[in-house]
């Protein structure tokens, strides 16, 4: 899907992991529909991509992202092979009260929410006397607060460890060249533990988020609040909690993305042929929600992709935002980056409004490209590079 205009917030810069092939893990407390939820994901995606590592092990898979400029370029190309984005989703088990002091087998799965490099958290506000609930009645306000406590003590206790070693070094053993790392972990801690705040709260500055990269604490991940409503209320769009959890939201994590959806109707969209589905999605007039999950799931990893297409191939190459043309060919072949000599783009947009790369070349807007070009998300691009013997023109196949 094209992002729309004015749709975009300003993000703040990702803390975490640099790389391109990031998770985001579904978290929260059990008997939410975690499980039922990446099922709908996984077998949505499957027999549409019939992709062969959709599902890596049985709780993470790689579900394609859906985009409209990827279909067209498909349709106009009608490649042998079609190679979308993938967002990676892992199933993590539910977390209790008590799971950082190791409840419920707590340190385990707080582990896995660590090899994570966003979260979905998901919260249940379908009411359902068939399907139990840990903590009694169903609460989706007590429920975000238990897994954000949790969340919040497993970095307090990474916290103190940490700067203990620190203090004994800087403040005991008198290494001046600490500082800096001591300032930022002290911010750290003021907000951690005096104002117990999730650390993706806050400014940091470059130094900090360097201080934190290195801790990769739970609580600086990005998070997308998922609420599993009942098939009936998704499709009325009303549900008694979804006011308190918006305000549950703008106190402790402002301008975060909710989005809700049911479990039960994405189940029931499953098992119809494409023609029932489009039928029972427009006697209801409601349509899944996963396209949207997965779309918003895999911005808040702060990722983009560029396409190559022809004739062998369209493929979604994803890259970190700002990557600059040489690295982005790079993604592609490492020969692509060291041999790097232009980059030839189109913007998707223009490609579209022309209707071939021969109207786009002749209207000016097919542009070569130099080292200092910031890929932009959606372009098409063929790279020329040098591979060592004489010059060799280069597109992925
Ligand atoms: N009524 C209803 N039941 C659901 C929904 N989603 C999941 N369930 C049921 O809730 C139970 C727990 O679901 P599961 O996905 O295993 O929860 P998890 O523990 O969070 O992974 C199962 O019996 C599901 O069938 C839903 O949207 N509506
Ligand atoms: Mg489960």
């Amino acid at each position: 899907m094209a992002p729309k205009k004015g749709d975009e917030v300003e993000r703040k810069p990702l803390i975490g992991r640099i790389g391109t092939n990031l998770r985001i893990g579904i978290v929260g407390v059990p008997n939410v529909g975690k499980s039922t939820f990446f099922n709908v994901l996984t077998k949505s995606a499957a027999p549409a991509e019939n992709f062969p590592f959709c599902t890596i092990d049985p709780n993470e898979s790689r579900v394609p992202v859906p985009d409209e400029r990827f279909d067209f370029l498909c349709e106009y190309h009608k490649p042998l092979s079609k190679v979308p984005a993938f967002l990676n989703v892992v199933d993590i088990a539910g977390l209790v009260k008590g799971a950082s002091e190791g409840q419920g087998l707590g340190n385990a799965f707080l582990s896995h929410i660590s090899a994570c490099d966003a979260i979905f958290h998901l919260c249940r506000a379908f009411e359902d006397s068939d399907v139990t609930h840990v903590e009694g009645e169903v609460d989706p306000v007590r429920d975000l607060d238990i897994i954000t406590e949790e969340l919040r003590l497993k970095d307090e206790e990474k916290l103190k460890q940490n700067l203990e070693k620190l203090e004994k070094m800087y403040v005991r053993g008198g290494d001046k060249k600490l500082k800096p790392e001591y300032d930022s972990m002290m911010k750290i801690k003021q907000l951690i533990i005096d104002e117990k705040k999730p650390l993706r709260f806050a400014d940091w500055n470059a130094h900090d988020v360097e201080v934190l990269n290195k801790h990769l604490f739970l609580t600086s991940k990005p998070v997308i609040y998922l609420v599993n409503l009942s098939e009936k209320d998704f499709i009325r769009k009303k549900n008694k909690w979804l006011a308190k959890i918006k305000e549950w939201v703008d106190n402790n994590d402002p301008g975060a993305t909710i989005i809700p959806f049911s479990g039960a109707f994405e189940a029931k969209l499953l098992e119809m042929d494409d023609a029932e589905r489009k039928a029972y999605e427009e006697e209801h007039k409601c349509k899944s929600n996963l396209d949207k999950i997965i779309v918003q799931g895999y911005k808040a990893l702060q990722l983009e992709y560029f396409f190559t297409a022809g004739h062998d191939e369209v493929k979604a190459w994803t890259i970190q935002k700002g990557t600059k043309a040489p690295q982005a060919a790079g993604r592609i072949h490492t020969d692509f980056e060291k041999g790097f000599i232009m980059a030839e783009v189109m913007h998707y947009k223009d490609f579209k409004e022309e209707g071939s790369e021969a109207s786009c070349k002749s209207a000016g807007k097919y542009r070569q490209q130099g080292r200092n070009y910031a890929v932009e998300d959606g372009d098409i691009i063929f790279f020329k590079f040098n591979a060592g013997a004489g010059l060799k023109d280069a597109k992925k196949k």
